[in-house]
């Protein structure tokens, strides 16, 4: 069964080994492209690619919620199509929808940024302009999606971000203090979200203020967790390691991380010196207590509580080598931590935590297998059924083996736990099944999103598009099926049945998103759905207009060169997919202002002369001339 390639026998190679290794694979583009074309063909008697295909008009079974990694935005896959419905701007800006343009996108990127970060942004635009957006994860309900958010985070500038699964839009950000680079994020299962678990990776000093330099031994990493209804954060807890991922159980009693760079290096040399790494779990009825008791140090308003070695609240458990992903079984039992520089993955038996925690047991007592798989083992997946899918980026194979026959191997008995191996083009790093981290892993598709995607697509160019592989996972052998090129970068992605989305088709008007708009136009005397009129208070000019296809209600507005201009538009039109837009030549502004919705911008009129907006959405027939002028009286005049 299991398909014969040259990596069929893995030889254990050092970790020295395996690195180089990465950087021959990633060189020889040409070579390793012979190799995946040499195995593309369906399987014999297996016709899979047939179910992948969703016909015009036909709509998907699941949505993908796919990070972008350095883009800094959340997309919105259709699967099994691999067709993309949607981008949703959240760490980025985005020239379409004025996302890090309009005031009410601007209000939620800067106001859960820190003092210290919004005094250090103020003459730098107020707001990152960039993110790296790695790990989107939907709200749970009892061990499933529950369609209410998605939150995800930022490794580039150390946020987390909420966005609302009824319109698809972000409503909170906030930057996380005490720590940096916001790597691993995951969410709390069981009873309900509840937690955001978030990682920070780098090691830092506390207080980070240049008192404490170049002294590593006394740096530490950050382990958060932040409340999903609120957007606050709950508490922290300060670990040794640099926290890579996370993941929670089915019970609500731990979560845990898988930490490297246990030595506390600096440098790669340093870094990956030890054979052994760890991961960390944490007790989180325990750590609720310590914040009740108040065993715990303030820093930045926000308890943090010490769970480094030997604290109540933690326990380390050795396992091989700068381990990266970390991977709950819809089982509910078994854990995964996914080995990277060693060819193993770890898995642990949570129903042992309990003992770990009473010191009843050793840490490692807590692992019941502990297979070789392949060289580059990053992240696993599981289909319910009681196998496992681990991305391997230096063998650029996904392996598919048995938890069960690990268990019976790591028990002593002669069994072989690898049942399958696929290579996947090329060098992948999360995979995922559909519904496959939810108690409801329903085993029908698997995503490979690989990093490289080389000979696969026409050539664009020195920069390639990543390579998201669809793979048919229904049967005993795993089938790919498609190729969808994704641009920078896919890490990591959910995959949720559609039955568990609703978002709706028009906005209401009552949404908190434009609650400013409408305070200010009430102040103003203004109905925000039928107002053409300018309102002047000294140099500041508030101009409302609303928009019904295809006339904006102010066709024409005089304002003073200097002026402080804030234009809001409602769009009156109530019909779905009825989009206007706002985009005034030449200043730079323009934002999407969707049926039912109110959107403003702010800028100064600083050009006199005649100066068109137009609608940047195509609405009607007369589109072209949905439009109107800003008229700017010079300066003096
Ligand atoms: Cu493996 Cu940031 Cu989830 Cu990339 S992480 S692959
Ligand atoms: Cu309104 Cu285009």
């Amino acid at each position: 069964m299991t398909k014969t390639t040259d990596n069929g026998n893995i030889s254990r190679r050092d970790l020295f080994g395996a690195t180089a290794s990465v950087a021959t694979i990633a060189g020889l583009g040409g070579a390793a492209g012979v190799v995946g074309g040499a195995t593309l063909a369906p399987r014999a008697g297996h016709a899979a690619t047939g179910k992948a295909s969703v016909g015009p008009g036909e709509l998907d079974e699941y949505y993908v919620f796919f990070s972008s990694g350095q883009s800094g935005e959340l997309r919105i896959i259709g699967l099994p199509s691999m067709r993309e419905l949607m981008r949703v701007p959240v760490f980025n800006r985005c020239s379409a929808t004025g996302w890090g343009l309009t005031n009410e996108s601007r209000k939620i990127l800067t106001e859960g940024l820190l003092p210290e970060t919004r005094e250090f942004l103020k003459t730098r635009g107020e707001t990152y302009l960039n993110g790296d957006l790695h790990h989107p994860h939907m709200s749970f309900t009892d061990g499933t999606y529950d369609g209410r958010y998605l939150f995800m985070n930022d490794k580039a500038n150390s946020r987390i971000a909420r966005v609302r699964c009824d319109v698809m839009k972000c409503d909170k950000i906030i930057e996380i203090p005490n720590m940096e680079a916001v790597h691993g994020l995951r969410v709390q299962k069981f009873p309900r979200t509840g937690y955001v678990f978030a990682n920070g990776e780098d090691r830092l000093p506390l207080p980070n203020d240049g008192t404490i330099l170049d002294e590593p031994k006394k740096y530490g990493a950050m382990f958060t967790a932040v409340d999903g209804d609120t957007m606050k954060i709950a508490w922290q807890v300060m670990v040794d390691g640099n926290l890579d991922n996370v993941d929670a159980d089915y019970q609500g009693k731990y979560c845990f991380s898988t930490c490297y760079n246990s030595e506390g290096g600096v440098t790669l040399g340093e870094m990956t010196a030890a054979e052994q790494d760890w991961v960390v779990i944490f007790n989180i009825a325990r750590i609720e207590e310590a914040v009740r008791k108040g065993d715990y140090t303030e820093h930045n308003g926000v308890p943090v509580i010490d769970g480094r070695h030997g604290s109540a609240y933690t326990r380390y458990v050795p396992v091989p080598n700068s381990p990266h992903g970390i991977n709950t079984a819809p089982d509910g039992i078994h854990v995964v931590a996914n080995g990277k520089l060693s060819p193993t993955v770890t898995v642990f038996d949570v129903r042992r935590f309990d003992d770990l925690f009473d010191d009843k047991i050793k840490p490692r007592d807590t692992v019941v297998a502990e297979p070789e798989l392949g060289l580059g083992p990053l992240h696993t997946a599981f289909d319910g059924r009681g196998n496992a899918y681990t991305t391997l980026f230096i063998d650029s194979q996904v392996c598919k083996w048995s938890i069960d026959k690990a268990i019976q191997k790591f028990d002593g008995k002669d069994v072989d736990p690898i049942l399958d191996k696929l290579d996947v083009h090329y060098q992948p790093g999360h995979n995922h099944t559909s519904m496959g981290q939810t108690n409801e892993a329903d085993g029908k598709w698997l995503l490979s999103l690989n990093k490289f995607s080389k000979d696969r697509f026409l050539n664009v160019g020195p920069l390639k598009p990543e390579c998201d592989q669809l793979i048919d996972i229904s049967g005993d052998e795993m089938v790919l099926v498609h190729d969808g090129p994704s641009f920078a970068e896919p890490h990591d992605a959910t995959i949720v049945h559609a039955s568990k989305v609703n978002p709706v088709h028009v906005w209401d008007r009552k949404d908190p998103m434009f609650e400013d708009a409408v305070k200010q136009a009430a102040a103003d005397g203004v109905d925000l759905e039928t107002a053409a009129t300018v309102i002047r208070d000294g140099n500041k000019v508030r101009v409302y207009t609303y928009s019904a296809a295809p006339v904006f209600g102010l066709t024409s507005f005089n304002v003073k060169q200097g002026d402080e201009v804030t234009v809001y538009v409602t769009n009156r039109d109530q019909v779905e997919d009825l989009t206007h837009g706002f985009t005034l030549v030449n200043h730079g502004v323009a934002m999407e202002v969707g049926p039912q919705a109110t959107a403003s911008v702010t800028f100064v009129a600083d050009r006199p002369g005649v100066h068109w907006y137009y609608c940047q959405w195509f609405c009607h027939a007369l589109h072209m001339e949905m439009k109107g002028r800003m008229l700017v009286e010079p300066r003096g005049a």
